[in-house]
């Protein structure tokens, strides 16, 4: 009897069912996403209220962009919450919890992928970029998550997995290069810097804490629990989603005639 009760406690659990379970049975893990949820429930209704009388075209693409950030939140916390997009995954050799099935979440990686992009394109209109810079940004965002995610879904071995942490780190520092010169330099010009670099301060710390997170927690050289981990993420969403969104719908609407950038990138207004 001994033995089985060993093994009923060794097996992870499997099936979405137990995942989902398991969940909620952490408050503190479960905590984590449904808070999310709710902020970005909250955040749409937020940019609904203040963006109603917003007409001015190139504004109300800034603020549907930043409507997509707290779409694609919500049902990527809802993916997490319902154990759809979390997996038990066994770490390779030399690993810190080498052979254990470890909680991984996934989902946030593959999501990450369609939200930072809309994310990216507020602070390039913001800045005045142009197309061919806001969507390097998109692209590399993109690839970012994806070998981020495969960093985390890699069990064959450790050297792999860092690899992909490195890869996908390198392309975080082109978006990273893009933001602080290239559109440092358009906010001043198109006479936003005052928002942007408010903005820009809360987005590249807020990203590096990311990576960090990673580093640190189960996926990386786990000195960090699973939940606390996943509180991490959730604290900087927080900030680099919700706080960046709240600045940004002020902004707009208290000033929209105020965002152009020139005709050549899809201004109302002409540059002055
Ligand atoms: C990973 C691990 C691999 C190395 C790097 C990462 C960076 C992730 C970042 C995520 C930003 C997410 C945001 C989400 C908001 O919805 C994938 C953790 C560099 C920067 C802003």
């Amino acid at each position: 009897l001994a033995t089985t009760t060993q093994q009923i406690v060794l097996q992870a659990p499997e099936t979405q069912a137990e995942i989902f379970e398991y969940v909620f049975d952490d408050t503190l893990l479960a905590l984590s996403f449904v808070v999310n949820i709710a902020l970005a429930g909250l955040t749409i209704l937020f940019i609904v209220a203040m963006g109603r009388g917003v007409t001015d075209p190139r504004a109300n693409l800034i603020l549907v962009a930043t409507m997509l950030i707290s779409v694609v939140s919500i049902s990527s916390y809802t993916g997490l919450a319902s154990g759809l997009t979390i997996s038990f995954i066994e770490m390779p050799a030399g690993h810190p919890r080498a052979g254990e099935e470890v909680l991984t979440m996934w989902g946030r990686y593959l999501t990450w992928t369609f939200s930072t992009p809309f994310i990216l394109i507020v602070l390039g209109l913001i800045a005045g970029s142009n197309l061919t810079k806001i969507m390097t940004t998109c692209a590399f965002t993109i690839a970012m998550c994806v070998t981020g995610l495969a960093a985390a879904l890699t069990t064959s071995s450790l050297v792999m997995r860092w690899w992909w942490f490195v890869i996908s780190s390198l392309f975080f520092l082109v978006i990273v290069y893009i933001i602080m010169v290239d559109w440092t330099a358009e906010a001043e010009k198109t006479g936003t810097a005052d928002l942007f670099n408010t903005l820009k301060i809360l987005t590249v710390v807020g990203w590096f804490g990311y990576p960090i997170l990673w580093g640190l927690g189960v996926e990386g050289i786990a000195v960090l629990d699973v939940a606390i981990t996943s509180w991490g993420y959730s604290v900087l969403d927080i900030i680099t989603k919700y706080i960046v969104t709240g600045l940004v719908v002020l902004y707009v609407a208290k000033e929209p005639e105020s965002i152009t950038a020139g005709l050549d990138y899809g201004s109302t207004r002409k540059a002055v």
